[in-house]
């Protein structure tokens, strides 16, 4: 039984991906990215919680859920723009949490999308690689696992 656990969280329409804005969002589909992580995961001892959501409740108690966890990979979606909650939950986690965007936020056309409410409380954002940003984050986390 793995002992470590990573969580992978996604927010609102991210199960839409590779249905629609190809030229934003490429054309993965959420389970690719699942696929992927999974893969990143697959010759390490440590366990994999992902999961999506439009609710903003859920995402939160998940937080809680992670809070002592090896790390949290999050693409909180629109959640990123408004969600003091899940700010102060991410603030709360003592585990490292690296937040992913698969565009570049600051190449989009909203100005608003640039600024993500909860990267003060990230230990790094990974943005505009598409989904390789989820293997990116992952293999951080895996090069900063606890020792116990
Ligand atoms: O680039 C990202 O990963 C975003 O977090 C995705 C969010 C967007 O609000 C952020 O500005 C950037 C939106 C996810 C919606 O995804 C869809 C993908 C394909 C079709 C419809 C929605």
């Amino acid at each position: 039984m793995p002992s470590l656990r990573i969580f992978v969280l996604n927010g609102p329409n991210l199960d839409l991906l590779g249905e629609r804005e190809p030229h934003i969002y490429g054309t993965h589909t959420l389970a690719d990215v699942e696929a992927l992580c999974r893969r990143v995961l697959a010759s390490r001892n440590v366990e994999l919680a992902f999961r999506q959501t439009a609710a903003e409740h859920e995402m939160i108690g998940w937080l809680h859920e992670a809070r002592r966890s090896a790390g949290i990979v999050i693409n909180a979606a629109g959640f990123s723009y408004h969600s003091v909650p899940i700010l102060d939950a991410l603030l709360a986690c003592e585990c490292p949490v690296i937040e992913v965007h698969i565009s570049n936020i600051h190449r989009r056309a909203e100005p608003w999308r640039a600024h993500s409410l909860l990267s003060g409380a990230a230990k790094g954002v990974i943005m505009g690689l598409g989904i390789d940003g989820y293997r990116l984050a992952l293999e951080h986390l895996l090069q900063h696992l606890p020792t116990e």
